[in-house]
């Protein structure tokens, strides 16, 4: 029986990677005087580096116009990336980043059946903050009885360690949750754990091969596209689809 719903942020509620970090991270170069720009493909690239600053930092190593000094680049990474972050929170109030469609109705029907839900992401809570307060209102927190950000963890997706973080704040064993995930890492971070594992595919990750989950399909918005399917009816994902894949989870897949 599933108890919780652990939430990933970026790709999995919103398109935030390509509308938002993309595009605020450019809004940071400008800023600086500097005429790096990440285009929509070199990003994609990029984001094998789960974290921000940590996704600069490599960034910074590949280019020949960035500091020589370790030490100087990790302090320009660090103020690009702060700046970032102000771009990112402007870039959702003015908003440009909607929640992908099906999210929200599936968030609340899980709060009317009573079950927890937590977020589990790389980005800070400040991003996480901006994001669902300007979507879900000031009392978004109380849909989500446990936040786990990146400043909670040693070390980022694709490790465990925030999905084992989430499961002791819900006092739950692994196989009572259900994440949803949208890229390799994210889904490598909850199997990590033993959490099962619903992949929405984002725009970044629409054709990576995931191994060993429990559903894979376009969007929460869509009964169609779906692997298992769906009786392919109008309408949504609900939290009975999700439990009837819960209860199918003998039937290991590989989906490319
Ligand atoms: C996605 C990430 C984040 C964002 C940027 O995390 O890797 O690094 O790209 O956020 P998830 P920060 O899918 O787990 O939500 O700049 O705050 O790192
Ligand atoms: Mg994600």
């Amino acid at each position: 029986m599933i108890e919780a719903l652990l939430w990933d942020v970026d790709g999995t509620l919103a398109e935030t990677e390509r509308d938002g970090h993309r595009v605020a991270f450019n809004e940071a170069f400008a800023s600086m005087g500097l005429a790096w720009r990440w285009d929509e493909a070199r990003y994609g690239e990029l984001l094998r580096v789960t974290g921000g600053r940590e996704r600069l930092m490599r960034d910074l190593a590949e280019r020949s116009d960035a500091p020589a000094l370790a030490a100087e680049r990790e302090q320009l990474a660090a103020e690009l990336h702060r700046r970032k972050n102000l771009a990112y929170a402007r870039l959702v109030d003015d908003t440009r980043i909607p929640l992908r469609p099906g999210v929200r109705e599936l968030i609340d029907e899980a709060h009317r059946a009573g079950w927890a839900q937590a977020i589990v992401t790389t980005t800070s809570t400040a991003n996480v903050e901006a994001l669902l307060s300007h979507h879900l209102g000031a009392g978004w927190e109380h849909l989500f009885a446990v936040r786990i950000c990146g400043e909670d963890v040693h070390h980022k997706k694709p490790d465990r360690e925030a999905y084992e973080l989430a499961l002791k704040a819900l006092q739950l064993a692994p196989l009572r949750a259900l994440a949803l995930e949208d890229s390799p890492g994210g889904v490598a971070s909850a199997q990590g754990a033993g959490v099962p594992v619903v992949v929405t595919r984002s725009a970044y990750f629409a054709a990576d091969t995931v191994e060993s989950v429990l559903a894979v399909g376009p969007g929460l918005h869509t009964r169609l596209g779906w692997f298992p399917a769906l009786d392919g009816q109008p309408g949504r994902v609900t939290l009975n689809d999700l439990v009837d894949w819960h209860a199918r989870m003998d039937l290991v897949s590989q989906f490319g």
